[in-house]
């Protein structure tokens, strides 16, 4: 019977190792990368991105791709979230699948964090080179410090070819040319296996002897000193002072073959360049709004006035990167991602143009799977539901208006 349980308890353990290691080798493809968890607040109430362009759907290793556009910084910033008072324009990619060769925010270049106005509108440009072949996930994306990351909408995009082939040259200040991709890699492999190699000898050389409990009765018996003998000290020493010296020599050596360095660049760039729109000469007032679980549809009753000299109609509502058209009065021809785009998705009761000098109510419903599928639905369960969003309206000369709405959102069950 003994030898039974054992057996079971040996073959137990076995299992559990082989599921342990299996574990760590299993690592299944993300098909995204955590853009639909983030609170729906946040993506509808701080950065709002429009006119998006993604250059290629498909990009050969070596080559690049731009992702332009522009974003409005929402003037009813959420006071849970800190100000975008040092952001940082980014793209959200799984891992170094690009290199991010250079980002533009109103044609200057922003290497660094920057300041941006509540409020204010800006173009951005982001110049991406391929590295891994796959298909990508390709966002927009803004670090805020204290608010996190803010991630924008995101396309799929294709890189073929094979990673063995890229290279990232670049020109040094003092006019040498270097592939980052492989500069002095095998320094940094012996830098790493000469410390691990140092580590794992201390560890080795302490636990030859006797470890933690014989340790412990000696401590209490009042015997701690007999614990280190001089050898001990001995090469305690030497390890010590072989450290020093490494650290000194090496550094010695890196200073005469590396006379010039300068350190990583840091800093706020402040006053960056915002579009000035055309003064909005279209009203708009939130009456109410409200959001229909069962129907995943958001209805608004909106008072529009036109004070402009032409007439205009709704031609879109984009929150959260999600655009809901009307098609009788916009297209989209950007190819924007699909499971973004409803392009019928939204619908005004009375959509004829709105004469200038006119005022008008109309209800007005955006619906469509993604607000379930995005989860912007899971802001009616936040203590403080509100929604965002911009209208676009056009008149018939195609000129376009943006108007910001920010409201609070009920929800109706059935
Ligand atoms: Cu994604």
């Amino acid at each position: 019977m003994k030898i039974l349980k054992d057996k079971v308890a040996k073959l137990s353990f076995v299992a559990l190792l082989i599921t342990m290691t299996a574990a760590m080798f299993y690592a299944p493809t993300a098909s995204a990368h955590g853009e639909k968890s983030q609170a729906a607040f946040m993506r509808m109430r701080t950065i709002h991105w429009f006119d998006l362009n993604w250059s290629k759907d498909e990009v050969p290793v070596n080559d690049t791709m731009t992702l332009t556009g522009k974003f409005y910084v929402f003037k009813g910033w959420p006071e849970t979230v800190d100000k975008p008072e040092v952001s940082f324009l980014n793209v959200g990619i799984p891992g170094p699948v690009f290199i991010r060769a250079g980002s533009w925010i109103g044609g200057q270049l922003v290497p660094r964090s920057v300041s941006l106005e509540l409020g204010e509108t800006y173009e951005f440009k982001v110049l991406l080179k391929a590295r891994r072949p796959g298909d990508w996930h390709v966002h927009a994306m803004m670090n805020v410090q204290g608010g996190g990351p803010i991630i924008g909408p995101g396309k799929w995009v294709t890189v073929t070819g094979s990673m063995g082939s890229f290279v990232n040259p670049v020109t040094t200040l003092t006019g040498e040319t270097i592939d980052l991709e492989h500069y002095n890699l095998s320094n940094t492999y012996f830098w790493h296996g000469l410390w691990y190699a140092i580590g794992l000898i201390w560890v080795a050389y302490w636990a030859r002897k006797p470890l933690f409990i014989p340790r412990s009765i000696a401590v209490e018996s009042g015997k701690a000193n007999t614990l280190v003998t001089p050898l001990d000290k001995k090469v305690t020493l030497a390890f010590a002072v072989g450290t020093i010296a490494i650290i000194a020599v090496s550094m010695g050596a890196t200073n005469e073959k590396f006379p010039i360095t300068t350190p990583l660049q840091a800093g706020l760039l402040r006053g960056m360049k915002t579009i000035e729109l055309p003064v909005a000469t279209v009203a708009v007032k939130v009456e109410d709004a409200t959001y229909r679980v069962p129907g995943r549809a958001m209805q608004m009753t909106l008072t529009i006035t036109n004070n402009g000299d032409s007439p205009v109609r709704l031609g879109e509502f984009n929150t959260a990167g999600v655009r809901f058209l009307d098609p009788a009065v916009s297209e989209d021809e950007s190819g924007y991602p699909d499971d973004l785009l409803a392009e019928e998705g939204l619908t005004v009761s009375d959509n004829s143009p709105i004469a200038p000098g006119q005022s008008r109510t109309v209800q007005v419903t955006a619906s469509d799977a993604a607000w379930e599928v995005y989860r912007l639905a899971d802001l009616i369960y936040d203590p403080d539901s509100r929604f965002a969003g911009l209208l676009f309206f056009y008149d018939a000369a195609g000129n376009r208006q943006m108007i910001t709405v920010d409201a609070p959102l009920i929800p109706t069950f059935i």
